[in-house]
């Protein structure tokens, strides 16, 4: 059984034949949001996103710009780094194919699978598409009337010598490791509806090439074989194992205990056949290699759907309509980046439909969940306690006093953790609001503002500000995986500054302690400050 004190999280690596877009950031956001919370609930965690470098249209696209491929690779990589830092995404590490360690690994797991005999040399006629630098069998090649099935583009007709992968002698493996995880009620792919389609598909695989012949050069060579590239896609595939595959020696530090802890893939449904099949199918085989026994299987391949552009349109590079870099900072500049983390996690194409990206949307989902929930209810309390208590925390009543007056209270925590389980982002943003609905509804239903006019009622609404303070406490700690340039600024506010030093160390574990109700002090000062999400008004902003 894998480790549950562990987590590992994964991005795919993206190509550098171009600077990142939309889709790029929302899966690393998706993945960064899960990394937080796996160390918010105390898992020692990981967190890996990064680039793949050696795809053709990588060298084609280089050539096209006068530059060496390693060139235009390292020129895009720094560019993915850096808006991965701006928008402060927390992996542990960056992958880059082309590191030497990356490649000396992975020529390691080819030799390996080639004195096992699973890999072996071959003649490969069939079709390519090279926008998605993939091999497709031929009924699948006349079902999409020989044109790529994601771009449209005319398949390639290739004829070479290939080393390929025995896929084919792992479909009954593979199928019973379906049935296994389907069994341990944790299905391997997820949603549902993937899992179903991988299922048909593997009942009908062949081998696949796993080498090239005329990359030029760009790209790892097959062992012992110079004129032979590792085909990218492979080459791709093992960077979720060579960046963990060190040990206590390693200058990267021992990081197997993360692969063994079994790793969440996050990707987008148009790479899903890679990593649901082809993967674990190369996992399988290394794992008989001598001295690969300690290769075990990831945990889960999450396969998201797409951002679609208001017309239905995929957002994609080669169809030159996503949001680039520019307009990201644009959100970023007028909502702030916790708007655009928590509206790409929480209303993104997370299940098996496509999202239309919506200015409007966004606008709608910062007010009222921002703007008029977390930031207002923070700004009310604050305001009440600086009238009526001079900004001082005021002391609750004892819970039996017949002036208490009690804020009710559900399994905020429990519930927010069931949705997070099975990565169902939404819900679970939505359950880390309820505590501020709650708060609200208490704030209603017993109107401190006109209790306090009456001056013997100071005790019952010093008993009703502490308790909306403590459940907005709560609620700041579940939505820091969401907020948490906001959750921060609001704990300086409230006393409780250290809880960002003590999340910054993974895997302490002080969940239990954070989500306890009654950690606040009081006589606490509580700091009013400006607006947490100032409201929007797209009429004023023009
Ligand atoms: O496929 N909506 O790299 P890539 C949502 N290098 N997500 C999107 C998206 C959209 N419109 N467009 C892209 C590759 N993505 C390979 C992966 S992994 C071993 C190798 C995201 O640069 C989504 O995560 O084409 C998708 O899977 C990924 O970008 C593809 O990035």
């Amino acid at each position: 059984m894998p480790d549950r004190s562990r987590f590992y999280v994964t991005t795919p690596i993206y190509y550098v034949n171009d600077r990142p877009h939309l889709g790029h950031v929302y899966t690393t956001m998706v993945a960064d949001v899960v990394a937080r919370y796996h160390r918010l609930i105390g898992d020692e965690t990981f967190f890996l996103t990064g680039v793949d470098e050696h795809a053709a249209k990588v060298s084609e696209k280089a050539a096209e710009m006068g530059m060496t491929p390693q060139a235009w690779a390292d020129q895009n990589a720094a560019a993915f780094r850096e808006v991965f830092e701006r928008l402060e995404i927390t992996n542990n590490d960056f992958v880059r194919t082309s590191s030497e360690h990356h490649k000396a690994a992975v020529s390691r797991y080819v030799q390996a699978l080639l004195d096992s005999g699973d890999v072996y040399q071959g003649d490969y006629v069939g079709w390519y598409d090279a926008g998605q630098e993939e091999y497709v069998p031929d009924n699948k090649a006349l079902q999409n009337d020989y044109k790529s099935e994601v771009n449209g583009k005319p398949l390639i007709r290739k004829s070479e010598k290939n080393y390929f992968f025995k896929l084919e002698s792992y479909r009954e493996p593979l199928l019973a490791f379906y049935a296994q995880r389907d069994a341990d009620g944790v299905p391997f792919v997820q949603p549902d509806a993937r899992r179903n389609e991988i299922v048909n598909r593997i009942k009908e695989m062949d081998d696949v090439p796993i080498s090239r012949s005329g990359s030029g050069g760009w790209g790892i060579p097959v062992p012992g074989e110079a004129e032979q590239t590792i085909y990218v896609w492979i080459d791709a595939l093992f960077n979720y194992l060579t960046f963990v595959d060190t040990d206590a020696d390693s200058p990267m530090g021992d990081r197997r205990k993360f692969w063994q802890a079994g790793a969440v893939h996050f990707i987008a449904k148009d790479i899903l056949w890679f990593h649901a099949a082809i993967w674990p199918a190369l996992l399988l085989a290394l794992q008989k290699c001598p001295g690969f026994e300690w290769v075990n299987l990831p945990r889960q391949v999450y396969s998201h759907s797409y951002w679609v552009s208001d017309s239905g349109q995929k957002m994609s590079k080669s169809l030159g309509n996503f949001l680039d870099p520019a307009a990201i900072d644009n959100y970023v500049e007028t909502f702030g980046l916790d708007a655009l983390r928590y509206f790409l996690s929480t209303r993104g194409p997370l299940g098996v439909s496509d999202s239309a990206f919506s200015p409007e949307l966004f606008i709608e989902v910062y007010n009222s969940d921002l703007a008029n929930t977390f930031g207002n209810s923070c700004s009310r309390v604050a305001n009440m306690i600086g009238k009526y208590f001079d900004g001082q925390l005021p002391a609750p009543l004892p819970a039996d006093d017949p002036a208490y007056l009690p804020l009710k209270q559900s399994d905020w925590a429990g519930e927010y953790m069931r949705h997070f389980e099975v990565l169902d982002l939404t819900r679970a943003g939505d359950a880390a609001l309820q505590p501020v609905r709650d708060v609200d509804s208490f704030i209603e239903q017993t109107q401190p503002f006109r209790m306090a006019k009456d001056e013997t009622q100071r005790p019952a609404v010093g008993t009703v500000l502490y308790q909306c303070t403590e459940a907005l406490r709560i609620a700041s700690v579940l939505l820091w995986p969401f907020l948490p340039d906001a959750c921060e600024i609001f704990w300086q506010r409230i006393g409780c500054g250290a809880y960002a030093d003590m999340l910054a160390d993974n895997g302490s574990g002080h969940w239990e302690q954070l989500t306890t109700w009654g950690q606040l002090q009081p006589g606490t000062p509580i700091e009013k400050g400006a607006a947490l999400f100032p409201r929007y008004d797209a009429e004023r902003a023009g």
